[in-house]
């Protein structure tokens, strides 16, 4: 008995201090017990801040700052597509012999959208690895509807060849003697910086190929391309011609110096890198005569590309000089490269011939 008086008198004492003991934990029991709730509600969507520590998924969402926490930090899918196998040899979507259209009503909108495929110029096979890389360099002034033409028809053709390539329109300025060989220079200078090709195909904008099966693709040799077109009955123009559209790899046309930057106006730049190539021991190597045919826009001779009067002149020398004119005495500036959906333009200054 003698325990109870004093353990009443310690409640009677201590009853508010119990009191409060007593709630406080009350309160820090449904404390706790109510945040694990809120937690667990939010389990699936918990505020993206909270969560964005080291994870970049979260940054840049706008309107977004609710998220699943699932969504947020489980892996990427992984890649199941199979890895992209080589094109085959020989591709099987070529038709061969082709039919050409050159309407007069055609626009570049209408060619922009039959090439969905191409992005600034240039183009990748869909299902495979192309077997090369090919840039297509085109010398151009004052020849709009001749580049439409050819655009309409090559983008498909390049495609069925199943190649990665890229167009270049290398645009003159100014009203000057033109100078193609000098553009040509200047158009593989240029796509290199780019893309590390394999393959440049140096090509007239007026030409456009009648058959699929001529290949776009470089060899162990310089091609020549144009064997025949309609304005010489379809014979090569005479023995040693190398003009028009030819195909060098990166290593040949390097090998060679380029072209000559000293052939203004008409004439004398394609013997010339004829004799590039010779001297190199290289053999011009040819498609056959009934696939390498071409038909030429018609047109007549374009001001300011006038007949190069002094080109034997040159052509003599190039066994000379070959070395200290080509890529590696080629100054130029560029004044601007766009993009537009089917071609790079790259336009630029070349000066003029020294008198
Ligand atoms: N080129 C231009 N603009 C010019 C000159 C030439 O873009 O003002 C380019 C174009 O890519 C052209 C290439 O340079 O395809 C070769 O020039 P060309 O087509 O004039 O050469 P081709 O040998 O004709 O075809 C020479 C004149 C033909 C006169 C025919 C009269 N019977
Ligand atoms: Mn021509």
């Amino acid at each position: 008995m003698g325990v109870c008086p004093a353990v009443s008198m310690f409640f009677r004492k201590c009853k508010y201090m119990i009191l409060l003991l007593l709630s406080v934990s009350i309160l820090a029991w449904y404390a706790t017990f109510s945040g694990e709730t809120v937690k667990a509600i939010q389990g699936t969507l918990l505020p993206v801040q909270t969560l964005a520590d080291n994870t970049e998924v979260l940054s840049g969402g706008e309107g977004n700052s609710w998220r699943s926490v699932t969504q947020v930090f489980s892996n990427p899918l992984p890649d199941t597509s199979p890895p992209k196998q080589s094109c085959p040899e020989k591709s099987p979507l070529l038709q061969g012999a082709l039919n050409l259209t050159f309407e007069d009503s055609l626009t570049l909108k209408e060619v922009e959208s039959e090439n969905s495929g191409v992005a600034e110029g240039q183009y990748q096979p869909p299902d495979c690895l192309a077997q090369q890389s090919v840039a297509i360099l085109i010398p151009h002034r004052n020849r709009e509807k001749h580049l439409l033409y050819l655009l309409h028809h090559l983008h498909p053709f390049l495609q069925r060849q199943q190649l990665h390539y890229s167009i270049y329109v290398i645009h003159q300025a100014g009203e000057v003697t033109f100078n193609r060989a000098k553009l040509l220079n200047v158009g593989y200078l240029e796509a290199l910086k780019d893309y590390d090709w394999d393959c440049f195909i140096f090509h007239d904008v007026d030409l456009v190929p009648e058959n699929d099966y001529n290949l776009y693709k470089c060899d162990q040799q310089p091609k020549h391309l144009v064997v025949g077109r309609n304005a010489t009955g379809y014979k090569l123009r005479y023995k040693g011609y190398f003009g028009g559209v030819t195909a060098m790899t990166k290593d040949q046309f390097h090998k060679v110096n380029g072209f000559s930057n000293t052939y203004w106006g008409w004439g004398g730049e394609d013997d010339d890198l004829r004799i590039r190539v010779e001297l190199q021991k290289m053999e011009i190597i040819r498609p056959p005569p009934l696939i390498a045919r071409y038909t030429m826009v018609f047109h007549k001779r374009d001001s300011g590309n006038e007949i190069n009067k002094d080109r034997m002149r040159l052509l003599a020398r190039t066994p000379k000089v070959w070395r200290k004119d080509g890529l590696n005495t080629c100054s130029y500036s560029t004044l601007s490269v766009e993009r537009p959906p089917l071609y790079i333009n790259v336009t630029v200054d070349i000066g003029e011939p020294m008198h």
